[in-house]
């Protein structure tokens, strides 16, 4: 019996745990989109607007699109009684985040010749995006794509999303084989609609309703899951991809020779979003389950994903992701079902630590003689100088790119005898300049002015920020020191601020909540400290804190472990009872 049909057995056997009410209007889209194709193709060939109309505008999501438009140039536009300048925002789907030097030329190329900004845009999630793509150029992007053996299925919407994995090319054995196993993830858990095919890549009509034949999504089910679903596949001790940010992780566990993999702990139901003043929502960190050997783990995903799929709650979408169902239900029920689903007791949980965050930018030698270069990239965002920097790298690279869950860039897998070839391209574009851990560390999201839930700045404002806080560290004697610092432009918590030791959060423009004492493994959430502060209000407070730290610090105290234990801030234990406090 395939893991499938054992998901859907057993489905039909469990309690019924599901919230009562009315449906989410989403929940009427999916049923009604013949998976996921809507009227697409007839929308496309509207040149009147600009955009996508009525639950197009969502369904195209599913396809790795959204519909923006230039905030800042939208009132200008609107006052003018135009229509603002829509376009949408592609994310490429890139388990790993790993791409070729020739995919890498043909997104330079797209980005170049065929978007607003001319940007590539690297996210936290290991992937990029295309910002400010005209509606002419949607379908044209799509089969560019294709081409480059790229696609953008899944990458947003109520689905599973791009599976990350740690970007450590160093441990390359067990490296090599926890890609694998993402890269199986990602497809395991991909829609299995056909509308992806037949809409952008003009692929012949194959299943529809309209000619009786359905076609059929087994594991996600035709109204897909509750809300967006996101995996890690993470190497320990490194907590590069964040994993307390996600419903589903598997921490790779090393055999006896500590190089192979022997399997996974899962750990589930981590997130980060909240709304401003709406306290039944919060962000919270991943609950460990079980450990599983690795000729479990596609069984293990599938079912984890079914019982969510099942048990989300499909009535309220702040309240449907999977932290939320394990919070209703319990984390013993939860556990239960996901065992009776995948026919197989989890062992108790293998130890495993989480120690640091960041990408080790420089050079740095791996396993089998090669060499990896970690670029730091700021925000992520490529753009002129650096943009060509990269791409005349990846005009002589003959190893691959990896995209990190920090928004930089590895060349991966260099020959001694490259390296000084490289390591030139990226000086002379100013890819190797000087940087701080303190910048080095920090993150932020896109926010505006692409982002159309953009409350403040966040991009746009972080160099600036961290200018500011490098100076309060040399003004305090703490210059080798840093504190993860993290931005983002609304509560949904793109830029990760909830797992920062010093996280924004946009309330409106030039405001912020400020919150303190996550810490440098980004295994604790901050809380709140400031509500509302102008950013004039927030760097006198930082200069006060850091002055503390430096004075009043225990030895190599963290700047996140300093703030609780001084009581500027409690320490966040559940976040579902405290974390509003
Ligand atoms: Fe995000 C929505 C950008 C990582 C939580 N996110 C958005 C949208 C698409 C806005 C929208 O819905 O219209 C943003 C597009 C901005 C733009 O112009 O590009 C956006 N999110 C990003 C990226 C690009 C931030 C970045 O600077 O790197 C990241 C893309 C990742 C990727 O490649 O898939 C990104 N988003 C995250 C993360 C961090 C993570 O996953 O590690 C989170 C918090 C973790 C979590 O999910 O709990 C995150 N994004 C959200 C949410 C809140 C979801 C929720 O649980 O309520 C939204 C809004 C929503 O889904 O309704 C959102
Ligand atoms: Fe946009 Fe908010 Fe996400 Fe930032 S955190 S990208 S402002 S949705």
């Amino acid at each position: 019996m395939s893991a499938t049909d054992k998901a859907e057995k057993t489905a039909g056997d469990s309690p019924v745990l599901q919230v009562e009410g009315k449906l989410a209007d989403n929940e009427r889209l999916k049923e009604e989109s013949n998976y996921l194709r809507g009227t697409i193709t007839g929308d496309l060939q509207d040149t009147l607007s600009g955009g996508f109309r009525g639950d197009n505008f969502q369904l195209i999501r599913f396809h790795g699109m959204y519909a923006q438009d230039d905030r800042d140039i939208r009132p200008d536009l609107v006052a003018r009684k135009l229509e603002p300048r829509k376009n949408v925002m592609l994310r490429c789907r890139l388990p790993g985040g790993i791409i070729t030097p020739e995919q890498w030329l043909g997104i330079d190329q797209f980005a170049t010749e065929s978007t607003d900004y001319g940007s590539i845009r690297i996210t936290n999630r290991q992937t990029f995006q295309f910002h400010g793509v005209l509606k002419e150029n949607v379908k044209p992007m799509h089969q560019w794509l294709n081409k480059l053996g790229l696609d953008s299925l899944a990458t947003a919407g109520d689905v599973n999303r791009n599976v990350l994995c740690t970007s450590n090319p160093v441990e390359s054995q067990l490296q090599k084989e926890a890609y694998e196993w993402a890269k199986k993830l990602s497809e395991h858990l991909l829609p299995k609609t056909r509308a992806y095919a037949e809409i952008w890549l003009d692929k012949e009509k194959q299943f529809s309703t309209e000619d009786g034949v359905e076609d059929s999504e087994p594991i996600l089910g035709k109204t897909y899951l509750p809300r967006k679903f996101k995996t890690t596949v993470i190497i320990p001790p490194h907590n590069d991809v964040d994993m307390h940010a996600n419903d589903m992780n598997f921490v790779a566990i090393a055999d006896e020779s500590g190089k192979g993999l022997a399997g996974f702990n899962a750990v589930v139901g981590g997130g980060l979003s909240f709304t401003h003043g709406l306290k039944t929502t919060f962000p919270t960190t991943a609950h460990d389950l079980g450990y599983i050997p690795k000729e479990n783990l596609l069984d293990c995903a599938e079912a984890i994903v079914s019982v969510q799929r099942d048990w989300g709650n499909r009535v309220d979408r702040t309240n449907a992701k999977t932290r939320y169902t394990i919070e209703r239900v319990g984390l013993e029920t939860f556990k239960a079902e996901v065992e009776r689903r995948m026919d197989h007791k989890f062992e108790e949980i293998r130890p495993y630590e989480l120690t640091e965050r960041g990408d080790r930018i420089g050079w740095i030698q791996g396993e089998e003689g090669l060499h990896h270069l970690t670029l730091f990239i700021e925000n992520g965002r490529l753009l002129g100088e650096k943009k060509e920097g990269v791409a005349e790298i990846a005009r002589i690279h003959k190893g691959d790119f990896r995209l990190t869950a920090n928004q930089n860039l590895i060349v991966a897998g260099v020959a001694v005898k490259e390296k000084s070839k490289i390591e030139a391209i990226a000086k002379k574009h100013g890819l190797m300049a000087d940087t701080s851990q303190q910048r080095e560390r920090a993150m932020a999201c896109v926010s505006l002015p692409t982002c159309p839930l953009a409350m403040a700045e966040a991009e746009r404002y972080l160099p600036t920020f961290i200018d500011e806080i490098e100076g309060m560290l040399k003004k305090h004697g703490m210059e080798d020191e840093y504190l993860i610092t993290r931005i983002a432009g609304c509560p949904n918590g793109c830029g990760r601020a909830m797992l920062a030791e010093l996280g924004l959060v946009g309330k409106a423009p030039g405001r912020y909540n400020m919150y303190l004492g996550g810490n440098r493994a980004g295994t604790r959430v901050p809380k709140q400290h400031l509500e509302n502060a102008t950013t004039e209000e927030i760097l006198k407070e930082t200069d006060g804190l850091i002055e503390r730290w430096s004075k009043e610090r225990n030895e190599d105290e963290e700047f996140g472990d300093f703030v609780i234990r001084a009581g500027v801030v409690k320490e966040v234990k559940h976040s579902a009872t405290d974390w509003w406090d």
